[in-house]
C-alpha cells in the first residue's frame, strides 16, 4: 500500500465517522429540496455575509447552510433537478459542490475534490472554474432558484453574477424564484438538534439580560448596556448576533428598531431590551422591560402588567391548530380590554430559527415544531390624551416559545417577567457597577 492511498483509507474512515450521522440530514434536504424543485429547475445558492457587526465572525447565508451545513466561505451549491449529464465522467449529478481547495491542498486538488465527495455525498465536487463548464451543459431551465441575481439587475455585478447573466440570457421563459420557496416548509418544523442550538443561544441571551437587569442604572448610556450584553455573548460562547442589540431608554422605548444606544439613560426612563445571539447558526430574540432607577413608576407598572397578561394569554392558548392571526386577536383583545389598543404597532409573533424572522407560511395553522416569539407591545407617544406621565413608556415583553405535540413549551421560561422579580434582580451589582482606581 502507498502512502497516498494509506492516507486516502485513514481520511475516509476518520471523516465518515465525524461526518455519516451529522451529514445525513443535510443530504436528505438537498434531497427534500430537489423533490419540491420544477422539472427544469436550477437551484444556485452562494455565499453571502449574514454577520451583522465587525468583531463577529462569519456566519453562512442560511439556505445555504440548511442544506450543506457548511459555514466556509465561497462556496456554491448547485441542485439540478432534471440532472447534469457528464458524458466523460459517466454520471449525471444533481447535487454539486463548487469550491476552490484551500492553498494547502491546492497541488493534489483532484484528491481533495474526491475526499470532500465521498465524505459530504454530493453527486460532485470541483473547483468554481468549472463553473462555465457546468452552465453550458445545461440547455433548458423553467425555473432558476438563486440568491445570485435578480432579473435586471444590472448594477455591482460580481464575476459571478456577469457570468450567469449571460448564461440566463440564452434561456428563453426562464422564470426567477426565491430558493427559499424550496426551504421554508422544512425550515419552519425544528428538529430536536435545531431545538437544542436554539435553547443554547436562548441560554445565554438570558444571562446576559440578568447581567444588564443588574447594570441597569441611570447615568450611564444605552452603548454601555450593549457592551454588557454583547460581552455575555461573546464570553459565552456566541460568535454573532442573531439581530443588532436594541437598548432603548426613555423615548426610545417608542422605536422599534433602535440601535443607536446614544442616550444617557435618565432616572424615569424604561428601557427595552429586545437582544439575542446566535449559538449554532441558530437565533434568539427576547426582550425585557425595565426601569432605570430599578423601580417602576405606577403609570409604568399599570402598563407593564397589561402587556405581561397580554404575553401570557397569548402563551396559554399555544397549541397545534392556533393561528397567527389568533395570535395577535388576542394580543389586542388583552390590551383593547384597558383601553390601549391605540398604542398597539405591530403583531405580537414570528417564527424563529436560523434568521430571527425565520422562513415559514403566516397563514397556516402551528404545528408541532414550530418556534414562534411571543411578543406583544404597548407605545406611548407624548399625545394630550394621555397625561404626560404616561408619556415615552414603551413596553415589549418577548419570549420564545416551542410548539409541541400537547401544547407548547416556553424556551425563556428561565428568565423573570414579573415586576416583583425584576425588582429583584435589578438590586444586585452587575457588569455596569465595575470602577476603575
Ligand atoms: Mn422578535
Amino acid at each position: 500500500m502507498n502512502k497516498r492511498t494509506y492516507i486516502i483509507i485513514i481520511f475516509t474512515i476518520f471523516s465518515s465517522l465525524l461526518f455519516s450521522q451529522e451529514n445525513n440530514v443535510f443530504i436528505q434536504r438537498r434531497q427534500q429540496a430537489l423533490e419540491k424543485m420544477s422539472p427544469q429547475g436550477l437551484t444556485l445558492l452562494q455565499t453571502t455575509h449574514k454577520g451583522y457587526r465587525f468583531g463577529f465572525m462569519f456566519q453562512q447565508n442560511s439556505n445555504l447552510y440548511y442544506l450543506t451545513g457548511m459555514n466556509d466561505e465561497g462556496i456554491i451549491l448547485i441542485l439540478s433537478k432534471p440532472g447534469i449529464d457528464f458524458p466523460d465522467k459517466n454520471q449525471v449529478a444533481h447535487s454539486l459542490l463548487l469550491l476552490d481547495p484551500p492553498p494547502e491542498k491546492a497541488s493534489e486538488k483532484n484528491l481533495f475534490f474526491q475526499l470532500m465527495q465521498d465524505s459530504l455525498k454530493f453527486d460532485l465536487v470541483c473547483g468554481k472554474r468549472e463553473l462555465r463548464k457546468l452552465l453550458k451543459s445545461i440547455s433548458q431551465i423553467d425555473v432558476f432558484y438563486t440568491n445570485v441575481i435578480k432579473k435586471n439587475q444590472e448594477e455591482g455585478k460580481t464575476i459571478l453574477e456577469k457570468k450567469l447573466i449571460k448564461f440566463i440570457e440564452k434561456i428563453p421563459d426562464v422564470k426567477f424564484v426565491s430558493p427559499t420557496k424550496l426551504t421554508a416548509s422544512i425550515r419552519r418544523i425544528k428538529t430536536e438538534q435545531e431545538i437544542s442550538s436554539m435553547q443554547k443561544a436562548i441560554d445565554i441571551t438570558m444571562i446576559a439580560h440578568r447581567e444588564a437587569f443588574k447594570s441597569m442604572q441611570p447615568g450611564i448610556y444605552e452603548y454601555q448596556i450593549e457592551a454588557v450584553v454583547e460581552y455575555i455573548f461573546k464570553f459565552f460562547g456566541s460568535q454573532q448576533l442573531a439581530f443588532e442589540t436594541i437598548i432603548g431608554a426613555g423615548p426610545n422605548s417608542l422605536d422599534l428598531h433602535y440601535n443607536k444606544g446614544t442616550r444617557l439613560i435618565q432616572p424615569g426612563d424604561i428601557i427595552v431590551m429586545d437582544i439575542g445571539c446566535e449559538y449554532a447558526h441558530y437565533c434568539a430574540d427576547i426582550t425585557r422591560t425595565i426601569p432605570a432607577s430599578g423601580n417602576f413608576s405606577p403609570q409604568q407598572k399599570e402598563i407593564y402588567n397589561i402587556v405581561l397578561e397580554a404575553n401570557q394569554e397569548i402563551i396559554k392558548n399555544l397549541r397545534p391548530g392556533f393561528t397567527l392571526a389568533q395570535m395577535d386577536s388576542v394580543q389586542r383583545a388583552v390590551i383593547g380590554k384597558y383601553g390601549y389598543e391605540k398604542y398597539v404597532r405591530h403583531g405580537p409573533t414570528h417564527y424563529l430559527g436560523l434568521d430571527v424572522h425565520d422562513v415559514g407560511d403566516w397563514k397556516k395553522p402551528l404545528e408541532s415544531g414550530c418556534v414562534v416569539t411571543v411578543e406583544p407591545g404597548i407605545y406611548i407617544q407624548p399625545n394630550p390624551e394621555i397625561a404626560n406621565e404616561y408619556w415615552n413608556i414603551g413596553v415589549r415583553i418577548e419570549d420564545d416559545v416551542l410548539i409541541t405535540s400537547d401544547g407548547y413549551r416556553v424556551l425563556t421560561d428561565a428568565l423573570p417577567k414579573t415586576i416583583e422579580k425584576i425588582e429583584e434582580i435589578m438590586k444586585l451589582d452587575g457588569l455596569g457597577n465595575l470602577k476603575f482606581d
